[in-house]
């Protein structure tokens, strides 16, 4: 029952399993663990792909040589085990030179040298073959309101991701950018702090076709938003580019769960919009079910390795469960009597007009309002059947 489902595409970065414990209050309560070494050993787990930050294969500061060997051990790793090196993303948030954002940092020399380390992490994206590049502006963001002028801000954060995109496109890459939002931590307050804000910001870029998102699920819960709504948005909006599951206890810290070690039950609606789709069909995600977790401070490497297959456990044992609840006639018995596929009726019939809906007196001189206000629409009891199928 709880077997890892090879059939789906699981990804992790290597700073999931590779996070040492270290946090505001303690030091690291795990060794170091080589790159190398954690993607053989995902391998082993059953993993399909990975993913990393610059930095967490090429310490910062590196020379060349030293990048060069360090990124062929993680390359050789990858070949040998058969693993996909899917997305690659940039660290601007570590050094301190970070510390006022990279693409927003109020010093311009700090903006023109994290873009020089953004575009240096493109080239080394496509040389790897990775199709998604990750942008997490984790330190773009501020403190106190009055420490930018926030109009600024924004035309910045638009001309990074403008001439990070340009410059892919220059290149001839098949490379997509992908934001990813967060409301806060490590800044007090980061910019693009939702799903919605970031897809407004990219509807104004000159080059926003080749980008789009990657939500975390922990990061619109921090929010208190709904992962699954902002997942569905992206979707209609044709821009979830990619995923970062985990798992998150209401709004706090960024804790990083394990999958489904949150919202259980939210996390059961994210694997069947995931692997069910929409009840009247849509557009789908197809990309990697990728992890963005962090094992407990308390476990030792034991942890890390069974942290890391309980999220794959869960979600395959999740997408089992939505497969049976979407092939149970009683859920869709329910789902008629709910509405939901009266949902994907448009409002005018076809060939219908404004004018048509306004000369129609049973649309609104003769709709019995009363009779409708008293309709039953069975959603608890829809509820109660996802609920069974989870845990019955
Ligand atoms: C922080 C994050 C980041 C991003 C990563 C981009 C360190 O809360 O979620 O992980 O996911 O920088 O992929
Ligand atoms: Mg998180
Ligand atoms: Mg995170
Ligand atoms: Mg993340």
């Amino acid at each position: 029952a709880d077997a890892i489902d090879q059939n789906i595409n699981f990804s992790f970065g290597l700073w999931t399993v590779g996070w040492t414990g270290q946090d505001q209050f303690g030091g690291a309560s795990r060794p170091h663990l080589d790159p190398a070494e954690s993607v053989r050993k995902l391998a082993d787990l059953g993993a399909w792909g990975f993913t990393f930050h610059d930095d967490d294969v090429v310490p910062f500061g590196s020379d060349d040589a030293t990048r060069e060997q360090l990124l062929g051990e993680v390359k050789k790793a990858a070949d040998e085990t058969g693993l996909t090196i899917e997305m690659v993303t940039t660290n601007l948030f570590s050094h301190p030179v970070f510390k006022d954002g990279g693409l927003t940092s109020n010093d311009r020399g700090v903006r023109r040298y994290a873009l020089r380390k953004v575009l240096r992490n493109v080239d080394l994206t496509a040389s790897l073959g990775a199709k998604t590049f990750v942008m997490w502006g984790g330190r773009e963001g501020t403190e106190y309101d009055g420490a930018k002028d926030l109009h600024s801000a924004h035309e910045r954060y638009a001309e990074g991701l403008d001439l990070t995109a340009a410059y892919i496109k220059d290149q001839g890459y098949d490379i997509k950018i992908a934001l990813e939002p967060k409301p806060n931590e490590p800044r007090g307050d980061i910019f693009l702090p939702t799903i919605g804000h970031a897809l407004a910001l990219i509807a104004k870029l000159e080059h926003g076709d080749i980008v789009g998102l990657n939500p975390e699920t922990g990061h619109e819960q921090m929010a208190g938003l709904n992962y699954t709504h902002g997942l569905a948005q992206a979707l209609w909006a044709g821009k979830l580019f990619h995923i970062d599951l985990n798992g998150q206890r209401s709004i706090k810290f960024d804790q990083d769960l394990v999958f489904g070690h949150g919202d259980l039950l939210s996390a059961f609606f994210t694997v069947d919009l995931i692997e069910s789709g929409f009840p009247n069909g849509g557009p789908r995600y197809e990309g990697p079910r990728h992890f963005d977790y962090k094992p407990s401070r308390t476990e030792n490497e034991v942890g890390v390795w069974d942290s890391a297959k309980a999220n794959m456990e869960t979600y395959s044992m999740l997408a089992r469960k939505s497969a049976e609840y979407r092939a149970d006639p009683e859920v869709q018995a329910a789902f008629r009597h709910a509405g939901v596929f009266e949902l994907g009726e448009s409002t005018l019939g076809a060939g219908e007009t404004v004018a048509d809906l306004i000369a129609d007196r049973a649309a609104y001189e003769e709709f019995d309002v009363e009779a409708a206000a008293e309709r039953d629409f069975g959603f608890v009891r829809l509820n109660q059947l996802a609920l069974k199928h989870l845990i019955g």
